[in-house]
Parts: structure tokens; C-alpha cells; sequence
């Protein structure tokens, strides 16, 4: 390595990945982890979709390093002992949606996955408890968290695609939690109809319930 390189190397590492992995007791206890660039962190506040009559709110960390990540979740207030799919949405604006972008389903105003797919874009990375993690899991329903007690805590490691990490990394990313229990009934209901993404699912099962920008 010549000199310039290194110092670009050093810049880097002293830049990036000095104040955000110092600042956690959680990466220290990955520190083994890190390589000579050490390991990028980035979070998202997750807030809750409150069209969809949601309040589950809670934080989203993701360490990386090359396509290698682990992602942790937290989320309370989520429906209870109901499954949650939850994604790496990546290639829209790298926001969550407004109010504005809701529709109308089964005659409520409301806002549905693909409502807010210009906003946070499609589905990239599946975050499963077990198992694939590509978009081909997307409702993969019995390998996602079952919110116990209303409570969300996930913590896995795994090799993102190549597309999910560039996205992060350029501030495209955006985590979103589904799964809202619009009428209050304390289930997953037709009250909205059927999910776009899965007809034999009711939209209530699919619809966002929190959203945050990975940054
Ligand atoms: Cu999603």
C-alpha cells in the first residue's frame, strides 16, 4: 500500500469509524469483530405510521462492515404474539411516507405497503429470524418476530446483498416494521381487505407500523 492510500485509509477510519463505534457499548462488545476499517454504524428512529392507527415506535441499529451486518430492533407498543415482517427497503427516496401518500382501502383512508413504496422504496433484505433474508422472503410470516407482549428485540448478524449495503451506506435505506391492528380488535382483520402483497393475508398484516431512515 502506498502512502497516499493509507492516508486515505487513515482518514477514513479516523473520520467514520472512531466517533460512531466508540460511542457504543455495543460495538465494543462486537470488537472482535472489526477489521482494519473497523465497523460502520448506522441507526434509525423508528416512528410509528400513525395513519395506520399505529404507536409502535423503538430503534433500529445496523453495524457494517463490507456486506457483513448485524441488525439489531427494538420496537414496543406493536400489536402482541402477532408475527411482524420487517426490511431493508432501499431504492425510493430514502424517506418514510407522509399522510399524503395513503389510499383509500376497503373505505378507509390508510396506508399500505405499496402506498409508501415511492417513498422507501422496494424490499431488498428480509430481516428473518432464521433462514434467507433476500426479498424472496418478504412475507415469510412464520420467520419473523411474534412481538411479545407488543415488544419487538432482534438481533441478528448476516451478509447483506451488495445492493442493501451500498444503499445503506449511501443513505438510501430505510427499515420499516409491518403488521398494525387498525380497528383495535387485537388481531390481524379484514377490516381494511386483503394485503396487495398477499390476498390470502388481510392488510392489516402487511401494512406498515413503523418506518425510519437508516442514516
Ligand atoms: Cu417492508
Amino acid at each position: 500500500m502506498n502512502l497516499t492510500s493509507r492516508l486515505a485509509c487513515l482518514t477514513v477510519a479516523t473520520a467514520v469509524t472512531v466517533p460512531m463505534v466508540m460511542g457504543s457499548a455495543q460495538a465494543d462488545e462486537w470488537s472482535g469483530y472489526a477489521g482494519y476499517h473497523g465497523v460502520e454504524k448506522y441507526t434509525a428512529d423508528l416512528l410509528p405510521v400513525k395513519i395506520n392507527n399505529s404507536q409502535a415506535s423503538g430503534t433500529a441499529t445496523v453495524w457494517l462492515e463490507g456486506e457483513t451486518a448485524r441488525v439489531r430492533i427494538r420496537v414496543n407498543d406493536i400489536l402482541a404474539d402477532h408475527p411482524h415482517a420487517q426490511h431493508i427497503h432501499i431504492g425510493g427516496q430514502g424517506e418514510c411516507p407522509t399522510d399524503y401518500d395513503a389510499g383509500v382501502h376497503n373505505g378507509q383512508r390508510a396506508l399500505s405497503t405499496v402506498d409508501g413504496l415511492e417513498a422507501y422504496g422496494a424490499v431488498e433484505t428480509s430481516l428473518t429470524t432464521k433462514g434467507d433474508t433476500s426479498a424472496d422472503s418478504a412475507l415469510a410470516v412464520d420467520r419473523f418476530p411474534t412481538a411479545s407482549g407488543g415488544t419487538i428485540s432482534y438481533d441478528r448478524t448476516f451478509e447483506l446483498s451488495q445492493a442493501a449495503a451500498d444503499a445503506i451506506r449511501d443513505d438510501n435505506a430505510v427499515i420499516v416494521v409491518h403488521g398494525i391492528d387498525y380497528d383495535g380488535d387485537g388481531a390481524y382483520g379484514d377490516v381494511l381487505g386483503a394485503s396487495e402483497l398477499d390476498p390470502s393475508l388481510p392488510m392489516e398484516a402487511t401494512n406498515p407500523a413503523a418506518c425510519g431512515p437508516l442514516h
